[in-house]
């Protein structure tokens, strides 16, 4: 037995240059929460989440009820979490890209921790917890975004003169194709990507279309490529421009809301769809299995309740036909670890993982930024998850949270300091 006798929460305020989305503007922050549990025997575990105000206080909560817990027991540990704080419906997903749901991203914490701590025990990493590794290292995605000039954080939308690389290039605006082609080339020289994805639903599709031929035409037909609407898109709209980038597409993400919608557009393109927006838990497979909603699953350890709940949906995917790859919001290494251990021990990988990655610049593990080679990340060396807190990071990231005074993601908020009257819809073109 290894019995939990410390939980340390820690919100972190992390750079975020200004990128556009369905739902706004990022601000000049992300923030993320640091979970830290340590045992009776003295061995600790990490894990990282996106961090809210609301999220941190159902952590402390939840840290109550598990202190003496056995770090092995983590069924058990599941059972008291959910009894405590019932299931997540699927209303408290929200209609925002991301996903705001609580008790998923709480177990997430808790048992990326303990496995972390399990792994340390057993002397093995964590892949080798979740079935095995089947690769040594996890193909990634470029992902690119819309933005306006800026560097964030201190910056804001500022940029720090002395950048140079991918750093200068992070800060420059990207609000056309041409600009967004600029982006893709600097992104894939700095991490080698060998597939690309365009977060749309910021400007009308057809200048995003137009950005993905750009894409197509300056990286030849060899470079897979994905634009993800965030759901923004009528039925029409997405049947219309889907059938314009078919044989483009490697994959369409989320070009409309709801199941429905997406099984309707499903329907009549030839081009796979994936989500993570309709089909994003559990309750959701039965609906999506009878509608046929999305080809692909894109997965996130964060939301779908922890890396074994992920390698359980991996087993439903392969029962019913559904690709499965990962999603991903702003993050830093201890999530990045996390996912590349489950991207190394899923059965498949025909998808690069989706990752934010690139667009921060803050780390929070000894040895600063996780290194891309050719577009994949190794899984670290060492047991558990390989990556250990920088406890100098983590203090200097907890004050830029104290003081940037942000307690959860308002990408509304910021959009309004650019476009007063902006404002948020669920189908917008
Ligand atoms: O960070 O702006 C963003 C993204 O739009 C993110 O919030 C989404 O959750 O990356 C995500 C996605 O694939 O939908
Ligand atoms: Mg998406």
């Amino acid at each position: 037995m290894s019995l939990i006798r410390e939980i340390a929460i820690t919100p972190i305020a992390i750079v975020d240059p200004p990128l556009l989305n369905a739902a706004g503007l990022h601000a000049p922050y992300a923030l993320r929460t640091i979970v830290e549990i340590v045992t009776d025997d003295g061995i600790s575990g990490i894990s990282e989440i996106p961090g809210t105000r609301e999220i941190d206080l159902a952590l402390a909560e939840a840290r109550d009820l598990l202190i003496g817990k056995d770090v092995f027991q983590l069924s058990d540990i599941r059972r008291t979490l959910v009894g405590h704080f019932g299931h997540d419906t699927a209303a408290e997903r929200g209609v925002a890209p991301w996903d705001q749901r609580k008790m998923v991203h709480i177990f997430s914490a808790v048992e990326v921790a303990c496995l972390d701590i399990i792994g340390k025990i057993m002397n093995r990493p964590v892949v080798d917890l979740l079935g095995g590794r089947m690769r040594d290292e996890v193909p990634f995605s470029a992902y690119l975004f819309y933005k306006y000039e800026g560097a964030g954080g201190e910056w804001a939308f500022g940029t720090d003169p002395d950048a140079t690389g991918w750093a200068a290039a992070r800060q420059k605006s990207a609000l056309n194709p041409a600009e967004i082609v600029e982006q893709a080339r600097a992104m894939c020289a700095e991490f080698g990507f060998q597939s690309i994805k365009l977060k749309g639903g910021v400007f009308e599709p057809r200048q995003e279309v137009d950005a993905i031929l750009a894409l197509r035409e300056a990286f030849g037909p060899d470079v897979p490529l994905r634009i993800d609407p965030n759901a923004l898109w009528r039925v029409e709209t997405a049947i219309e421009y889907g059938k314009e980038m078919e044989g483009v597409l490697e994959y369409l993400e989320d070009p409309v809301r709801g199941q429905e919608n997406m099984a309707a557009v499903r329907k009549a393109l030839k081009t796979p769809l994936a989500t993570n927006m309709c089909t994003t838990s559990f309750e959701d497979i039965p609906r999506s299995i009878e509608l046929g909603s999305e080809d692909i699953i894109l997965s996130d350890h964060h939301f779908w309740g922890g890396l074994r709940a992920s390698m359980t949906l991996s087993g439903l995917c392969d029962t019913f036909g559904r690709g499965l790859s990962m999603h991903s919001n702003s993050h830093l290494g201890i999530s990045l670890a996390a996912m590349v251990h489950l991207g190394a021990a899923l059965p498949e990988v025909p998808y690069a993982l989706d990752t934010h990655y690139p667009w921060q610049s803050d780390e929070v593990i000894v040895g600063g930024r996780m290194k891309f080679e050719n577009g994949a990340v190794k899984v670290p060396d060492g047991p558990g998850l390989g990556v250990e807190l920088d406890r100098d990071a983590l203090a200097r990231l907890h004050q830029n949270y104290l003081k940037c005074g942000l307690t959860k993601r308002d990408d509304l908020v910021e959009m309004r300091k650019k476009v007063p009257d902006w404002e948020f819809m669920l189908t917008r073109w």
